[in-house]
């Protein structure tokens, strides 16, 4: 995969040369390449904003600067035998960036990243390219940023886990919370590793007990207790078929009852965890 970025901030990308995404790029699965949006600019002050049409607070970024980088950052990329460009521009008005995103843009062949600053790119620029090749105006998050480099940093690492050979085989994506079929989309509980007592205090005894259908069993439940407390609206929204005796035994304990349509919903009384 190719992932080019252009922005203001180059050096805010600093963090793409280290761990899992550094490591795909040192073993040549991944090629980033990080472009200073001021080199696309002609006056002495590199000016890449300007006051928004309509008025109203904050500046918006110039369509000439972003036009003429994407047009080279794509002639370049098409040049040295990458194709099949997607433009990913992360906005707080785009579509929320999920696992299912990160599992569809790890399968395309080349990222260009446009984030953005101030209060955004002029809407010709996304508009133009849109019709050249795909546009996803992504979101990774209900709170409000300064600007797109941290998003673009969330979607590279989530989109580079998932490329063939990045991960190692000690850690595969199928247990992942969120990741499609994993534990019926349960968040997951928690994990222990040695010593056995650490400032008094012990694991599990399930975990010690190496019986294997009675961790599974304790790890189901600590999924479902943890999802209840974190995030009631996956449970909401679970195929209830996903669910087994067990599972609607601990649910029922938590204080989730299926409704009519067989779908749990919250009891009348539950208890506070
Ligand atoms: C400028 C950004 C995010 C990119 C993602 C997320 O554009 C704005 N509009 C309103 C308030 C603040 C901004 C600042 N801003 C470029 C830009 C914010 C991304 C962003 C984002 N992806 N929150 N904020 N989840």
């Amino acid at each position: 995969m190719r992932i080019d970025v252009v922005t203001i901030f180059p050096e805010y990308l600093n963090p793409l040369d280290v761990s899992l995404v550094g490591k795909a790029r040192a073993r040549g699965q991944l090629g980033v390449h990080v472009h200073d949006l001021r080199n696309w600019t002609h006056d002495r002050h590199h000016t890449v904003d300007d006051t928004p049409y309509g008025g109203g607070p904050g500046m918006v970024m110039k369509t000439e600067p972003w036009g003429e980088a994407l047009d080279e950052v794509v002639a370049d990329g098409f040049e040295s035998g990458a194709h099949g460009p997607v433009l990913v521009v992360p906005t707080p008005s785009g579509r929320p960036f999920t696992q299912e995103l990160a599992v569809e843009l790890s399968a395309r062949p080349w990222l260009i990243f446009a984030p953005a600053r101030y209060e955004g790119i002029d809407r010709r620029v996304t508009d133009e390219y849109a019709t050249r090749t795909p546009v996803y105006e992504v979101s990774i998050g209900d709170y409000v940023l300064a600007g797109g480099e941290a998003a673009v940093l969330v979607i590279t690492e989530a989109v580079a886990r998932l490329l063939p050979g990045v991960l190692g085989n000690a850690e595969s994506h199928r247990d992942d919370s969120f990741a499609p079929g994993a534990m019926a989309d349960l968040l997951e509980g928690p994990v222990y590793t040695k010593p056995p007592e650490w400032r008094g205090r012990g694991i599990p005894e399930v975990l010690l007990s190496g019986h294997h259908g009675k961790i599974a069993r304790w790890r189901r439940d600590e999924a479902l207790h943890r999802t209840s407390l974190h995030r009631p609206d996956l449970i909401e929204r679970a195929d209830p078929a996903a669910f087994d005796k067990k599972d609607r035994e601990t649910l029922s304990i938590l204080g989730w009852a299926p409704g009519a349509d067989g779908r749990f919903g919250r009891t009348a009384y539950t208890v506070e965890q």
